[in-house]
Order: C-alpha cells, then structure tokens, then sequence
C-alpha cells in the first residue's frame, strides 16, 4: 500500500530551479536543502552537473551536507552524463530521456532501439558505481504504451531501482495516471515515481491517484515552482494525503512548510497565493455566520485540515455583513469583554449594518464591542 509507504523527491532545487525567476546561489540552496531535510523529505533532487560549472560544484556541495534525506542529480540518457553525476557524490541518478514521437523528432532525435541501446550502456555503469538509479521515460502520457513497455521492461530487467512516468506537459488526467501505473506495476517489480506538471491543474490529483494505483515515489517542488507552471507542489501534496488520512503524513514535520513556502516564496520573488494549500492566507479563514458560529463550536464542520497540526491559526473573520452573532461573541471573549447575548446581537446588527454600504475593519468591530461594554 503506497499511501502508507511512500517516499517525496523534492525537485525544488532541479525542476524548481526551471521556474523562471529562479536564480539559487549556492548558500541558497544550501538553505533550500537544510529546509526541506529539517520537513523530512526522504530525496532531494539537484540540478544536473552538466547545466554550468557552478550547478556542479552545487550539486557536489549539497550532496556531501551530510544531509538526512537522499541526495540525487537528474541527467540525460548519455554515459558522460552519468559520470559526471555519479562524481558529485549524489546517493542516486534520475536518468530521463524523452520517449514521445514529438520529443524523439524535435528534442534528442533517437529511435526506441537507440534508448534501448543508451540504456544498456548508461544502466549498468551507473549501478557498478553503487549509486540507486532510476530510468525515466520523459513526455511519458504522449508516448506510445508499446514503447513505454519495452522500455520500462528492459530497465527494470538491467536492475534499476526505479521507474519514473513524467507528465511532462500536465496533460493527464487522474484515471489516465491510475491505469497507467497500475499496467506498470502489474509488468515489472520495482518501484514507480510519478512526476506530473500542473498545466492543466490536475498535478496534486494525478500524484495521489499514482499513489493509489501503487506508486512509491512522488516528485514535488516547493509551491510547485518548475517549468512553465510548474509541477506537484510538496505543500499541496501533503494536504490531499493528510485529507485523507493524516497519519500518512505524520513522518513530517509539518510545521515546516510555513517556513519553506515563505522563503523559497521570497527566493523567486512570488507571493505565496492567497488559495494555497495549508499556507495561503486564507486557508484558514472562516467567514460566513453560519460556518463561524459551526467551526467555533467544532472546527471539524468546515475544516478537513487542523491547522495547529501544521504550527498555524484559525481566524474567525468577524467584520462584514455575512456575519453572525456567535462570532461576534467569540471576538469579544477574544478581547476579555464580558456582554450579554442581547449586548452581541446588538452589535451584530450594527456590523452588519455598517458594512452592508462599506468594507468595516476589525478594529471599528472592537471598537463597537467597547462601547457596548462602556454603555452597559
Ligand atoms: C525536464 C523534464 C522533466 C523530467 C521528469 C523526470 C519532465 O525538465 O528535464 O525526470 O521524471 O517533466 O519530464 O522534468
Ligand atoms: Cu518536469
């Protein structure tokens, strides 16, 4: 069961550094990588020793930290490659090569056979160095499953420890990803990773039914920062399996997330979305009378998420016309104001009152609620 065993690669510092305002120094990623292994990330991937010469010297740099979770570097199918990386120090390779008509046509130019062929050469050089390999079909959902199967067979068969389906262009859908890995899981008897890219917006939901389907592996980035749009984001994945079952998530140090969405934010100059999963500002907010009144009395109505299990609050939003007399009590407790039912629902309907023409502050609120204690 992958949804109670699985690992996170963390691509923050390889496919998140393909976000176009990424630039990482190497004390950045340095940063980066002490955050995400402090969470408890089982991998961190890096960007691949071939890009410059300072991705090298970065990589070989995070990779000797000494850190908890696995280090790993992402290479093309090619032997220089893969010696290059294995010199780094990294504990794995993600090998990748694209295995679409569009991609071998346009991207590398190679025939199946000619993957096959790489793959011969690449796979037992890398798994002669000790290092854990995993082969991946890039462009995987565009591929023909006839390729990809033979592909797959043949890696699996040279010993790689993994196998990677990449929606490269975030074009899966969640049924698609769950049939695909499960005719995969059903071929060969090693462990699958799912990488999928949020194009479309189906990047957290492809990931989890991967999971379903028996994948072991999920590669995430940090506010899913990646190529165009990006890809899986570790926060959003962490929601959907605590949604599920929080003690799928327990292995983590969920409070970290806060820290990591606001500094890698911060580092590619984003403001964390106000929708985003666990960390956007309002993820935790409640509005309406009827959802305040039900969440003040058991946060569980309308929250699958506790926020404190991720080190952050609630918050009651108390100053607009949706709201009702039960938050408008708790905001007085809030401020040590003892008033009776009758006093509250008197400024209930001053609140509402007020903001029915114009957007009220929660300190006009508070002052309403001193008044009515002054007057009574
Ligand atoms: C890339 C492509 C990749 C690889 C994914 C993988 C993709 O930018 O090199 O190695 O599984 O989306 O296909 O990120
Ligand atoms: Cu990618």
């Amino acid at each position: 069961m992958s949804l109670c065993q699985f690992s996170i690669i963390d691509s923050t510092l390889r496919e998140g550094e393909q976000f176009v305002n990424a630039f990482f120094s190497t004390e950045e990623k340095i940063e980066i990588a002490g955050l995400l292994d402090s969470f408890g990330v089982e991998y961190i991937e890096l960007t691949s020793p071939m890009a410059s010469t300072q991705s090298e010297r970065d990589c070989s740099i995070v990779a000797n930290l000494g850190l908890k979770a696995k280090t790993l570097t992402h290479v093309r199918c090619h032997p220089d490659d893969a010696r290059r990386a294995v010199a780094t120090g990294v504990d794995g390779v993600d090998v990748v090569i694209g295995t679409s008509s569009q991609l071998r046509k346009f991207s590398h130019g190679k025939s199946i056979n000619q993957i096959l062929d790489l793959a011969e050469e690449v796979i037992p050089y890398l798994k002669s160095q000790g290092v854990e390999v995993r082969f991946s079909t890039e462009d995987t959902l565009r591929s023909e499953p006839e390729d990809l199967f033979r592909v797959y067979e043949l890696v699996a068969g040279l010993g790689v420890n993994r196998v990677g389906i990449a929606d490269t262009v975030g074009v899966g859908t969640p049924v698609q990803i769950y049939r695909l890995v499960k005719a995969l899981h059903e071929r060969i008897s090693v462990d699958i990773e799912f990488h999928g890219h949020n194009d479309s917006g189906c990047a957290i939901a492809n990931a989890y039914a991967a999971l379903e389907a028996g994948a072991t592996h999920i590669d995430t980035s940090v506010l899913g920062i990646g190529e165009r749009n990006g890809i899986t984001p570790l926060g959003g994945l962490i929601a959907r399996l605590y949604a599920t079952n929080p003690e799928y998530v327990l292995k983590y140090h969920l409070s970290g997330l806060f820290d990591l969405d606001n500094r890698v934010a911060a580092l590619v100059g984003v403001d964390i979305p106000f929708n985003n999963y666990i960390t956007g500002f309002s993820a935790f907010t409640h509005k309406a009378g009827i959802h305040a009144k039900a969440v003040l009395n058991d946060p569980s109505t309308y929250e699958i998420l506790n926020p404190e299990d991720f080190g952050l609050t609630r918050y009651v939003h108390v100053a607009h016309r949706l709201t009702g007399w039960h938050a408008v009590r708790n905001r007085a407790e809030q401020l040590g104001l003892v008033l009776s039912e009758s006093q509250v629902k008197d400024v209930t309907a001053q609140i509402k009152n007020m903001s029915d023409s114009r957007p009220l502050t929660l300190d006009e609120v508070d002052r309403l609620l001193y008044e009515m204690r002054r007057a009574a």
